[in-house]
């Protein structure tokens, strides 16, 4: 073989060797470029996991958030006066008003409850109201109570704590049977104690609980808008159910007409409370003409009772008080609670 054959076989190989090693570096490229492409594929599979998870999970806590009553959660408090309030009203009473135009006025009442849409309101309040034998009267009472209360923009509950049978009423009683249920459905901030017979004249005159046990009959009709006499707590009154619960409620032991409000101002007093009431412009109320009923005569104990009090409060009230209790039934207008006070006098 001669020099330039040796030569040009050594240049074959030379472009052999480059043709080989060329491919291989195809082969190495294209096989990194597919791992590295694989393994981004991965990350970016593993990032979109991640975020479906996010996704997923934060979809979840909505749903969970949007599962609880979102009102509560998400609405401010209402203001601390209404927009709704009118002021003075002159009272109506229809003769020939029926439950159905009442039901049919205040269709968004239900179990005789209301609170507003638009905020939440500053007290959760129950209306508990002594009765036998009113129903006219409770008729006309719910008619205008319940505007009055939805235009107050408050969270509240109307119970009707009904006296079974003909035997000795006792208001007093039912106005702690009326507590003691009504906190067995929910946990109430404020008690209104209420007469059927009192309707209020003006919505300024707020049923919202104070610092002070709040006295809310200040003027009424039948007594020419005066105070009754000084110191008279009765008709309408406002406590919270510390306040309450702090005079132990009131007595069981005034059977029929009298005294009853008298003792719970005592008891009042004796806890180093003060009753408070709001201005006579608007702490008006108009009472419904009654008769005294029978089965509620004037209590001629009384006196000898008030004079007892102070030694009595302690053991005679929310923490003794006995009854059977023959029904709870929820009215669209009012929750209807019926109780049998069979221990108390016969009428004579
Ligand atoms: N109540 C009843 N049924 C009764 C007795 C009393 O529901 O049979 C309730 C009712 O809520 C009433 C409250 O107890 O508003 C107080 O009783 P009342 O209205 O008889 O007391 P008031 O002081 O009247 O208003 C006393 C007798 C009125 C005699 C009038 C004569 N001029
Ligand atoms: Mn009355």
């Amino acid at each position: 073989m001669g020099l330039s054959s040796a030569i040009l076989h050594l240049f074959y190989k030379f472009k052999l060797l480059l043709l080989f090693t060329l491919c291989m570096m195809v082969v190495a490229w294209v096989t990194s470029s597919y791992l590295v492409d694989n393994i981004q594929e991965t990350s970016k599979v593993k990032i979109l996991e991640e975020s479906f998870m996010k996704a997923a999970m934060l979809e979840k806590e909505n749903q969970q958030t949007m599962e609880v009553p979102t009102v509560k959660s998400t609405m401010s408090h209402c203001p601390a006066l209404s927009p709704y309030l009118q002021g003075s009203s002159k009272l109506k009473f229809k003769a020939s008003l029926t439950l159905e135009e009442v039901l049919k006025e205040n269709s968004q009442v239900a179990k005789g409850r209301h609170r507003p849409a638009e905020c939440l309101a500053l007290q959760r309040v129950a209306i508990l109201i002594p009765h036998r034998n009113r129903e006219k009267h409770l008729l006309y009472l719910m008619e205008h109570l319940h505007p009055f209360l939805q235009r107050q923009q408050l969270d509240y509950g109307v119970y009707v704590i009904h006296q079974a049978g003909n035997t000795k009423f006792n208001r007093a009683k039912l106005l702690n049977v009326g507590y003691l249920e009504a906190l067995k459905e929910e946990n109430w901030d404020c008690f209104i104690f209420h007469d059927v017979d009192l309707v209020p004249e003006n919505d300024f005159n707020m049923y919202m609980c104070d610092k002070q046990p709040k006295h809310l009959v200040v003027g009424r009709n039948n007594t020419g808008y005066r105070l009754r006499y000084q110191g008279y707590f009765g008709g309408v009154t406002a406590l919270t159910r510390d306040q309450f619960s702090k005079v132990n409620g009131f007595s069981n032991n005034y059977w029929g007409w009298g005294g009853e409000d008298d003792d719970l101002r005592i008891r009042v007093e004796l806890q180093k409370m003060k009753v408070m009431r709001p201005s006579l412009d608007v702490a008006r109320y108009t009472m419904i003409f009654h008769t005294r009923d029978r089965g509620n005569e004037e209590n001629r104990e009384r006196m000898k009772l008030l004079r007892q009090v102070s030694q009595m409060w302690k053991t005679d009230g929310l923490n003794s008080c006995s009854y059977k209790l023959l029904s709870v039934e929820h009215n669209p207008l009012y929750t209807n609670i019926t109780v049998d006070f069979n221990i108390s006098p016969k009428i004579s």
